[in-house]
């Protein structure tokens, strides 16, 4: 009985959404044809048939070459703006953006020319009464000399996102390659997240330094969680967040992990729903509230329950999310 409909309206807080994963074929070909970029496609349909994959190295492996695309301030804007105004079409009533640096700064883009451009689009949504902010994540497959220096960079633009993920491939890179970067910009009153991603070679180790050791105030992905107790009965304990991806994880796995949002929600973890890629997954937010409602029977108050939890587990003032739970 959870509509497509309910799923719509319910309002909602996406904090698990990279702003590179919005960038719609639409607009790739637009920015490629504007910056004189050949992405080796020119219709929307030869585009969407290179997104073929199923795992995260074929994920990648599309996604970071397309970014070439992104060229100048504008670029930027325009990719955050667009997504935006979706989100104020889905009923998100506030979002935190994840912006990668390093894959721009890598191909020879300015970090001020990134940042400012998002930054302006954050700014612009309250036009459209929608609540946003950034976050900064350090790409986990590149070094922590680079991590440094991508932080040293970013740390005169303080005022422009308001805390740090990890993401990328997470095979061989654990969190605690990152515990300097962390301890830094913790003091630097920035928020804390990680990524901690589906059946991971050590998902639960992965998991136990992020909570554990670094302080961190949210997982991203994090539902293998459920394999330890001990690990849960803290993360209900301390009201960590998790920010679990239905359609991003049917990509990578057989299945988009209903059992164990379901397990978490029981056992009163702060998991909630959210779209990571919606360009490259199939689906912007209500989609995953629908999707996984739908496939594993949720009830109203479970698709309620997951919503509260994505403005109890946001960054937005008290005040604000008072207004929401
Ligand atoms: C990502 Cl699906 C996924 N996994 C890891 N890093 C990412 N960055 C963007 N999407
Ligand atoms: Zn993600």
């Amino acid at each position: 009985e959870v509509t497509k409909e309910f799923t719509a309206n319910l309002p909602k807080a996406e904090l698990h959404l990279h702003i590179e994963g919005t960038l719609e074929p639409e607009l790739k070909l637009k920015l490629a044809q504007r910056n004189h970029i050949d992405i080796g496609q020119s219709t929307i349909e030869e585009v969407q048939k290179t997104y073929d994959y199923d795992d995260l190295a074929s994920f990648l492996a599309v996604y970071y070459p397309a970014m070439n695309v992104l060229q100048k301030e504008e670029d930027f804007y325009e990719l955050a703006f667009a997504y935006l105004k979706r989100a104020a079409a889905n009923n998100v009533r506030h979002v935190e953006i994840f912006f990668d640096p390093q894959a721009h700064t890598s191909r020879g883009i300015a970090f001020e020319t990134v940042i400012n451009g998002l930054y302006r689009a954050v700014v612009d949504a309250r036009a459209l009464n929608v609540d946003a902010a950034l976050i900064m994540c350090f790409l986990r497959d590149f070094s922590k000399e680079s991590a440094r220096k991508t932080l040293l960079e970013a740390l005169p633009y303080k005022d422009k996102f308001i805390g740090i993920g990890l993401d990328s491939d997470e095979h061989n890179n654990p969190p605690l390659k990152f515990a300097r970067q962390y301890e830094d910009a913790a003091a630097e009153g920035l928020h804390l997240t990680a990524h901690c991603d589906i059946d991971q070679k050590d998902s639960i180790e992965h998991i136990r330094q992020a909570l554990e050791i670094m302080g961190v105030e949210r997982l991203d992905h994090g539902t293998n969680i459920v394999e330890d107790p001990d690990l849960v009965q803290f993360a209900a304990k301390n009201q960590i967040g998790l920010t679990s991806c239905p359609l991003s994880n049917g990509f990578v796995s057989p299945e988009m992990k209903g059992k164990e949002i379901l397990e978490l929600l029981a056992q009163d973890v702060k998991v909630s729903l959210h779209s990571d890629d919606p360009a490259y997954f199939g689906g912007y937010i209500g989609d995953n509230y629908y999707q996984l409602a739908d496939q594993f029977a949720l009830t109203k108050e479970q698709v309620v329950q997951l919503a509260k939890n994505s403005f109890e587990t946001s960054w937005i003032s008290q005040e604000k999310k008072d207004i929401y739970l």
